[in-house]
């Protein structure tokens, strides 16, 4: 697969390519549409989630419903252009024009945490501007449409379903090997925190509303489980082939993410390996793991295992309280700019891991089995699974 996005935060619209899937595919402009609204679920986001709306255009590679094996072209229209078409311009305006509007202040004091400085220092502009809305993380919105197909051709073909979870948030946390399952998410959803558990919930909607009346933003950590991935997806025989090294890559590459675990991850370099390892069991269902500590890959490849890994999410660059920074017009001390934030997106953040995950085991997925047709592709995943030497 190859896939794509363009667009910045306060642009007319993200798009989004997708290239590689067969055709059949199942998608629809609600199918999107319901991905990107989870998106904007969740307790502590700002008022921006709230008078924005994510409006999705297909522009190729769908028909009735479908997929064509073309590119999938998705557009998602931001419904707040029209207070950034000047700003935001392709063309070149009216300086005078752009001297006018409070939009177009120069952003000169970069925040701790966010692009703002290297990049500034990298692309040599003088305003931070041109970095951060590029940076900002409203170009997950195109990455999360783009998942929503993914999500579809893998429950077509090879019946895999993606869930995840709020299992920590700043010091509150979820109880430890609890996992949910397709089953679970409507109430995850309807969930403030997208927390399975109630007390874990609460104590997390508490952390929040505290950090909102001191100014400052959140962190927490999300957990993905992708249920029914068949043995074999990856390979153990190159670094860049390992498919926890592309879940950990795709994971990383979320804005404000700072660390991944796959399975019991750190936790395994603290224990002996006689408590590290799944043992193998023979069963009357085939060979089965005692536990999931590997989350699910052994060598870079899956184990048929359920398949999990974390993704830790820094606290927003933006906090309200403003921390010290450099105005760099004038080289003098100042306190970083903010005009609003998020008080914590954690919850947003797994939605987004939902559909970097979905991107990777599709991206799997269609190398293993290959296939121009979804018929073709699930025949080729029944045929290998019948085919099994040792199960
Ligand atoms: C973001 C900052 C906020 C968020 C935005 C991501 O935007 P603004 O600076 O305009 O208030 O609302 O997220 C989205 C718009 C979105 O759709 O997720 C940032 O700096 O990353």
């Amino acid at each position: 697969l190859r896939w794509l996005t363009a667009g910045e935060s306060h642009g007319p619209a993200l798009v989004a390519t997708l290239e590689g899937l067969p055709a059949g595919v199942p998608i629809t402009t609600e199918m999107v549409a319901d991905h990107l609204a989870r998106r904007r679920l969740g307790y502590g986001r700002g008022a921006r989630m709230k008078f924005e709306r994510d409006e999705i255009t297909f522009l190729g590679g769908v028909r009735h419903g479908l997929t064509l094996g073309s590119p999938v072209a998705i557009m998602v229209g931001n419904t707040e252009w029209p207070k950034w078409e000047q700003v935001m311009a392709a063309d070149p305006v009216d300086p005078e024009i752009l001297g006018g509007l409070a939009r177009n202040a120069p952003l000169t004091r970069p925040r701790p945490g966010h692009a703002d400085l290297a990049g500034m220092q990298k692309y040599g502009f003088d305003e931070a501007r041109p970095i951060l809305e590029r940076a900002s993380a409203r170009e997950t919105a195109a990455r999360v449409a783009l998942g929503a197909v993914a999500r579809s051709y893998l429950k077509e073909t090879a019946g895999i379903e993606i869930v995840s979870h709020v299992v920590e948030l700043a010091s509150a946390r979820a109880p430890y090997g609890v996992y949910p399952t397709p089953a679970d998410v409507e109430k995850l959803d309807a969930d403030p925190v997208r927390c399975l558990d109630a007390d874990a919930s609460k104590a997390m909607v508490a952390e929040i509303d505290q950090a909102h009346k001191d100014g400052d933003t959140l962190g927490g950590v999300v957990e993905v489980l992708a249920y029914d991935v068949p043995v074999g997806l990856g390979s153990h025989v190159h670094w860049d082939r390992r498919l926890d090294a592309r879940l950990a890559a795709a994971l990383m590459g979320i804005q404000a993410i700072k660390g991944v675990e796959v399975g019991d991850g750190f936790e395994l370099a603290r224990v002996p390996g006689s408590q590290a390892h799944d043992e193998i069991l023979t069963t009357p269902d085939g060979i089965k793991r005692a536990t999931g500590r590997s989350g699910g890959t052994e060598g870079g490849l899956t184990t048929g295992e359920l398949l999990r890994v974390r993704a830790a999410m820094k606290p927003i660059a933006t906090v309200p309280r403003a921390l010290k920074t450099v105005d760099v017009s004038t080289g003098e001390e100042a306190q970083a700019h903010h005009q609003r934030s998020d008080v914590c997106a954690v919850p947003a953040a797994g939605i987004v891991a939902e559909a970097m995950v979905a991107l990777v085991l599709a991206d799997a997925v269609a190398e293993k089995f290959g296939g121009d047709s979804v018929p073709e592709t699930r025949r080729n995943v029944q045929s290998y699974l019948d085919n099994l030497q040792i199960r």
